[in-house]
């Protein structure tokens, strides 16, 4: 399938956000639909992968500077340079990293302006190494809310978890960027090329509506006790991990990924062990990827795991607030853009009222989601 056709897109915003896309789009192949969105031009200098720079007149493609708020102006300047790439997209990935301008501040409202054209949104952020200061852990963390309101999903990853053991700050920051587009890379396998139980974009889009808070982690071994090992690095994973005495599973979706030689024996023991380590109660969806070239002897897996947690109940009722107001406003526009049309004759107004604008958008009434 042409990249263009797909309705699933991979899109990267900012600094670090577009290096994660061009490494998944390295590592899959030219058939993924992706897109970077950056205020800096620096980040487009990649032919292959589509780049749209925003803020162009504010900014000058010099990047945000470390400013949510220029980042987030400067998205809204024109938020409809996005529209020529999102035809037929129905869920979008979302990369960014949280803790500089334009990640921090313009990736809530590139979420929103999805939304409002009904695209599902899953949002993978990236929170600073410790190493990077308090400023940057507070930009990031405002950030994340303003990102959970907007998004159907959102998956926070603090670099800290992502990466350990690493000493060196730039081999930690290059490292992270790897980690997450390898990761990335599975899910892309798992929902386009699917094995002997498929999990597609639709399935993934059904199951990530309005799912609110999710874990991401990954883990391969090789060998016979290759199903135990994945496991024990699943089960002890930092990412799903930390944090999850608070919440409550919901939902599982899980893909495995092998070549030939994969067993019926071992897709049980993974998917059955961490379903009794992570909840036995959670709805179970499960893709396997058979691919013999790429993952010969390896048995690697990806989740997502689903929290049911307050504030996600919480959010989530916004959000749809948030989306209606937003497609009433955009519907408003376009019927007073259409209205320019019948400029030369007479408005028909009554008590004050412009009839020829629909009644439901006058009195700002919800028809549906
Ligand atoms: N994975 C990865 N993360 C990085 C890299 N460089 C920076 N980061 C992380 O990404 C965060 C945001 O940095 P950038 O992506 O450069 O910032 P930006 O969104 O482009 O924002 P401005 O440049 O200020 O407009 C940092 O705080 C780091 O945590 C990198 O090379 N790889
Ligand atoms: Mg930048």
């Amino acid at each position: 399938m042409k990249p263009e056709n797909s309705s699933l897109l991979l899109l990267g915003v900012g600094g670090a956000g577009a290096t994660t896309v061009r490494g998944v789009r390295r590592a899959y192949g030219a058939s993924i639909r992706a897109l970077t969105v950056d205020a800096d031009a620096s980040s487009g200098t990649s032919a292959e992968t589509p780049f749209v720079l925003i803020g162009g007149d504010r900014l000058a493609g010099r990047g945000a500077g470390g400013l949510p708020a220029e980042a987030r102006a400067a998205f809204l300047d024109k938020p409809d340079v996005l529209d020529a790439h999102l035809e037929g997209v129905r869920t979008a990935v979302i990369v960014t990293a949280l803790g500089g301008g334009t990640g921090s501040g313009a990736t809530s409202e590139i979420v929103r302006h999805l939304a409002g054209r009904g695209i599902v949104t899953i949002v993978f952020a990236t929170l600073p190494f410790a190493f990077e200061g308090a400023e940057r852990q507070n930009a990031a963390h405002n950030a994340l809310g303003s990102i959970e309101h907007a998004a159907d999903v959102l998956v926070p990853l603090p670099l800290d978890q992502l990466v350990t053991g690493e000493d060196n700050m730039k081999e930690a920051l290059v490292r992270a960027a790897d980690t997450l587009a390898t990761a990335l890379t599975l899910l892309w396998r798992v929902l386009e090329k699917p094995g002997y139980i498929a999990l597609d974009a639709e399935h993934l889009r059904n199951a990530l509506t309005d799912a609110g808070r999710a874990r991401f982690a990954t883990a391969a071994a090789f060998g016979a006790d290759r199903a135990e090992d994945v496991l024990r690095a699943l089960s002890s994973s930092p990412l799903l991990v930390s944090g999850s005495s608070i919440a409550h599973v919901k939902s599982i979706f899980m893909g495995i990924l092998a070549g030939d030689d994969l067993r019926l024996s071992e897709v049980a023991r993974v998917a059955d062990g961490f379903r009794a380590a992570f909840g036995r109660n959670a709805t179970f969806q499960l893709g396997t990827v058979n691919d013999e070239a790429t993952f010969s002897g390896r048995l690697v897996v990806a989740v997502l795991v689903f929290d049911e947690t307050a504030v996600a109940k919480g959010t989530r009722e916004t959000r749809r607030a948030d989306r209606v107001a937003h497609k009433n406003r955009k519907n408003a526009e376009a019927a007073l853009a259409a209205s320019d049309r019948f400029s030369d004759s007479e408005k028909t107004m009554w008590h004050n009222e412009d009839l020829d604008i629909p009644t439901y958008l006058r009195h700002n009434l919800t028809l549906d989601r």
